[in-house]
Formats: C-alpha cells, structure tokens, sequence
C-alpha cells in the first residue's frame, strides 16, 4: 500500500484517474490474474467460486481499460498448466468464455471491444473454442481496446513452434537464415501484429512469469501485487499504471532500451 501511493506532506493519497489520464497511458497491459483459488479458500467456498468472481473482475477491468484509452489489454485466463488442475475444476474453467460471452459479448461489441485470442484453442472442448470464435469473428471489425485472452498458452510452446516454421520456411526457400531478425521471430509468435506489453501486472504474491510471453515481455515494467485477482479493483489498476508511468519519465529518453 504505503510505497503505491503518493506521498503529500507524508500523507498517502490515492491517484485518480484524472492524475493518470494527464501522463501517457500504456498502450498494452498484460495481467497475470492469480489468486482465485486462494480467494475463495480465505471464504471456505469452492474454487469455482474464487474464478467465477474472478471472471466479474475481468469485465470491470475491461471497462476500465477501455475508458483509459488502453489499447491492448491481454489476460492471462489459462495456461498449459492448468490442465493439471482437478478434472472438475477445469472443466468448470472451461465453461467460463461462453458463460462470460452470453452475457457480456453484447457489450464488448457496443464498445468496439476487438476480442483476440493466443494459444493452443484447438485442444479446447468444442463448446468453448465455439463460444471465443463466436466473439473474434463478431469483433473482428472492431477498431477499440484489443482484449487479447491468452487460452491454453504457453510462452516456450509458442517459441518452439514459431522456431519450427523458420526452420521450414528456411527449408523451402522462402527464407534465408539472414533473414532470421528479431522482427521477423516477433511476427511468427501468436501476438503478430500485436506491440509488445508495456506494462505487466500479477496478483496473488507471485514474483515470476510463470510462462507468459517471455520474448514479449523483454522491456517491459513488470507490477507485483499481493491483492488477490478477485479482490483486484479499479484502484488498483490506476495505482499500477500510475507507478508505470513514474518510472517511464525516469527513465524516458536516457535508459539503454
Ligand atoms: C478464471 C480469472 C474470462 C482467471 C478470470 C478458460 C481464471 C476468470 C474468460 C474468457 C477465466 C476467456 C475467453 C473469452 C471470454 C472470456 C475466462 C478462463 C478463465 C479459462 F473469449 N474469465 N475467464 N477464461 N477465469
């Protein structure tokens, strides 16, 4: 709390989103949304309950995000990992898109939301690879905030299979190794076409990546909170873009990046 806040005569003092709105905003935040099942363990609910309330913070921040002029906002909603998870946990997991959609896609679309996704979504039940290629081709047009969930994705999986279509695409001529530049590993990555994240934020106590997007993730300012992703409020969002946008007039201009 105490080293979020600005300090007036020793008084901490919440930033507005006036204050926010006067320094450039992040183009994209990434978020790795933790601590929904330790949310709900604190309240002896299920674990379902802990995800469902972390799916209601996901539209608020939503919101948010595109009221602040953010232009990509990329969730971290599941990892190849968590397909380790209880079978009855994940396959609640796997109903929240087209529970979050039915209700929410109207709104998304009223908003010009362009929903976006990165990940192995073919290894999706039907249902819910459904439901999210429902809302990209419905947003496709779209020209706001670009809600880019990452789904069944892992950073190495993604690099790994970008190296192999170098490989063959060097293999058939239509690449030289010269041409091999970091642009061009960029545009073969699942966030093609996207800017890197400028800002990174993870819930829950974790001070690690955890597998998300690690080439992207190279300068970007990396934010660590203890909140809880369900406990994560509009508050604390500003506070995480206000401390990125302090430490970018610090180091805008004269950093080696
Ligand atoms: C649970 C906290 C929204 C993190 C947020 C399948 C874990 C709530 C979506 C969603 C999840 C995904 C795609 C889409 C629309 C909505 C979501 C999952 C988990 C994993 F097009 N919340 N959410 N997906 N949780």
């Amino acid at each position: 709390m105490f080293n979020k806040m600005r300090k007036t005569k020793e008084i901490d003092v919440p930033v507005t989103k006036e204050e926010v709105l006067r320094h450039p905003i992040p183009s994209h935040v990434a978020i790795i949304m933790d601590g929904n099942g330790r949310w709900a363990k604190k309240r002896a609910l299920p674990r379902a309950a802990g995800h469902y309330e972390g799916m209601q913070v996901v539209r608020k921040i939503t919101r948010f995000a595109n009221e602040l002029g953010i232009r990509i906002l990329s969730l971290y909603a599941f990892s190849t990992e968590n397909w380790k998870r209880p079978k009855s946990e994940v396959d609640y997991l796997m109903k929240l898109p087209e529970q979050f959609l039915t209700t929410f896609l109207p709104e998304l679309i009223a908003e010009n939301v362009k929903v976006q996704v990165i990940g192995h979504t073919e290894a999706l039940p039907d249902y819910t690879r459904r439901a999210v290629e429902k809302a990209v081709e419905e947003t496709s047009d779209n020209t706001g905030l670009v809600l880019n969930f990452a789904l069944n994705y892992g950073s190495r999986s993604e690099i790994t299979a970008a190296v192999q279509q170098i490989a063959k695409d060097v293999e058939r001529g239509a690449l030289a190794p010269e041409d091999i530049t970091e642009p061009l590993i960029s545009s073969y990555l699942m966030t093609s076409g996207l800017a890197d994240p400028d800002l990174l934020i993870r819930t829950s106590g974790e001070i690690r990546l955890s597998n998300f997007m690690l080439w992207q993730l190279a300068y970007t300012e990396l934010w660590f909170t203890d909140v809880l992703w369900p406990d994560f409020t509009e508050q604390h969002f500003l506070e995480a873009i206000a401390a990125y946008q302090r430490r970018d007039r610090r180091f805008g201009g004269v950093s080696a990046r």
